[in-house]
């Protein structure tokens, strides 16, 4: 069979000679990879998976068993906008490109490679979870999550090949040679190479980390570059559901642990083979602070410059009334000799922190959900989200040291009360020596709840993953 019949496209693949010779020629190291560097040990498994076939209602959410190297990475833009313009930045009311422009090559290349980059690292780092999955529900919904990841690297690959000529290719072949975590190429931003080898960890980077994957590609479909706009429009529809995963992952965490706590005669979960709300609350503080770090410096003319250019918005650009952003400052807190002072930044320089804003914003959304969980339990601890200033490594507050609460406090603090805040060694041992498989369908591991519903009206106890 020819490549544009096992891709499922509305880029018209088949009338691109030149394009699909291209993928040609990547889809064999993109296979060898995904054998390599994908799920350990599932490859010749029946999965119960969705697969896009087309961009419309009936098309986009297609059920059914498949082997993970048989999955069609389809290739699919949103509809166009008819006479779209550049809605915000120096070109604003421009029409938008359908190809790209010669002045911003470069910096459209590197956005659009950072955004790739992140997607085959995820693989990459989640690959053994399969091996201590706690139900056939969680198995699926992570293999879910991994051909996803996957297809959203053939998007990304897409414009490179279609619309960057010699370096859109080569740069297509390093996606495959970079690694998650290898000392040597490691994956470009930092959350994408740490280890994700245990569910909890998987859990809260599909709450955390995929919702900065969720707001940069908002503020990407805001895009004056068509086809980036499109594409990023096209996969925000499948990062709703790794956020159902992560968000409902924590929840069923949380609710299992409040009966334990509730069981426990000292109150203490982790006596009876649960993971305590303390232990979640410092792997929220951990995964919420590396992906805070995805958005980039908090004061940047990178974030200034793809603004002005139009080629990188705020999410839902829309709700603002002024696409110029030229005249607004944003008071953001500033270190200066160990204390905290204020500054104002001129706002174009600010776009990451107002992205950022955005995305703190919907974090909290899911707390309070987690929070309801726990108050109804009858247990007066709550969860939150630590300080913007906590643990980071990018941007102004990096190398510095503040409380969850965001004071700053000299390192020797810091490292006194690390174990405190962050999972220590001992609580990384704690929650791998609970990662043990259970296969049985319907069954869950004991320290995670039953989630309310099976997938695709399916019941829960079903063969979500035939194992070969
Ligand atoms: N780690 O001006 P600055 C997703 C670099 S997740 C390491 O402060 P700028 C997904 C930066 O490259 C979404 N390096 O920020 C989720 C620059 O380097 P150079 C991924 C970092 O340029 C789960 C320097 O520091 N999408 O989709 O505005 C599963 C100064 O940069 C980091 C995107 O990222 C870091 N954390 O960068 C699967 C969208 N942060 O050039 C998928 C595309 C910054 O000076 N990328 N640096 O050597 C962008 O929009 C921007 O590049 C950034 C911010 C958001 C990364």
């Amino acid at each position: 069979m020819q490549l544009h019949e096992t891709i499922p496209n509305n880029v018209e693949l088949a009338g691109d000679r030149k394009l699909l010779r291209a993928l040609e020629q990547w889809q064999p190291s993109f296979l060898e990879w995904w054998r390599q560097m994908g799920p350990e040990s599932f490859q010749s498994a029946d999965v119960y998976l969705r697969t896009a076939v087309s961009v419309d209602s009936s098309g986009w959410a297609h059920f059914d068993y498949v082997k993970m190297p048989e999955y069609r990475w389809g290739i699919f833009l949103a509809t166009p906008e008819a006479e779209r313009a550049v809605g915000f930045g120096d070109r604003m009311g421009q029409p938008v490109w359908a190809e790209v422009p010669g002045e911003y090559r470069n910096l459209l290349r590197r956005l659009i490679v950072t955004q790739a980059d992140t997607e085959p690292a995820s693989v990459e780092q989640q690959r053994r979870l399969g091996q201590t999955a706690p139900s056939l529900y969680d198995l699926r919904n992570l293999f879910q999550v991994n051909v996803e990841e996957g297809r959203h690297l053939w998007a990304m690959v897409y414009l490179l090949h279609r619309y960057f000529g010699r370096d859109g290719r080569e740069e297509a072949e390093a996606l495959l040679a970079r690694h998650s975590g290898d000392p040597d190429r490691p994956r470009i931003l930092g959350a994408f190479n740490a280890p994700i080898d245990d569910w909890l960890s998987f859990y809260m980077f599909a709450m955390f980390t995929d919702r900065d994957g969720k707001y940069q590609l908002l503020a990407l479909a805001e895009s004056g570059f068509d086809p980036l706009a499109r594409t990023t429009r096209f996969m925000l529809t499948e990062e709703a559901h790794h956020m159902f995963v992560g968000e409902t992952g924590i929840r069923r965490i949380v609710q299992r642990s409040c009966e334990l706590t509730r069981q426990a005669p000292d109150g203490d979960a982790r006596r009876l083979g649960g993971i305590d709300l303390p232990t979640l609350q410092k792997y929220i503080n951990f995964w919420y602070s590396v992906s805070l770090d995805l958005f980039g410096g908090e004061i940047s003319s990178n974030a200034a410059e793809y603004f002005a250019c139009g080629l990188k918005g705020r999410a839902g650009e829309r709700k603002y009334d002024d696409h110029l952003a030229l005249q607004g400052s944003y008071r953001m807190a500033v270190p200066e000799d160990g204390r905290l002072g204020e500054q104002d930044v001129p706002l174009r320089n600010a776009m990451n922190e107002v992205l950022r804003d955005a995305y703190i914003e919907d974090n909290q959304r899911g707390l309070d959900m987690w929070n309801k969980t726990i108050a109804e339990h009858g247990i007066d601890l709550r969860l939150c989200l630590p300080s913007r200033r906590f643990n980071r490594r990018i941007g102004l507050y990096a190398g510095l040291h503040f409380t969850t609460q965001g004071e700053p406090i000299p390192q020797e603090e810091f490292d006194g009360r690390r174990d405190e805040w962050l999972p220590s060694e001992t609580d990384r041992a704690y929650v791998r020596s609970l990662m043990r498989p259970v296969r049985e369908p319907g069954v869950m591991a004991n320290w995670i709840a039953a989630p309310t519903k099976g997938i695709d009206g399916k019941p829960l106890a079903y063969d979500y993953v035939r194992l070969a």
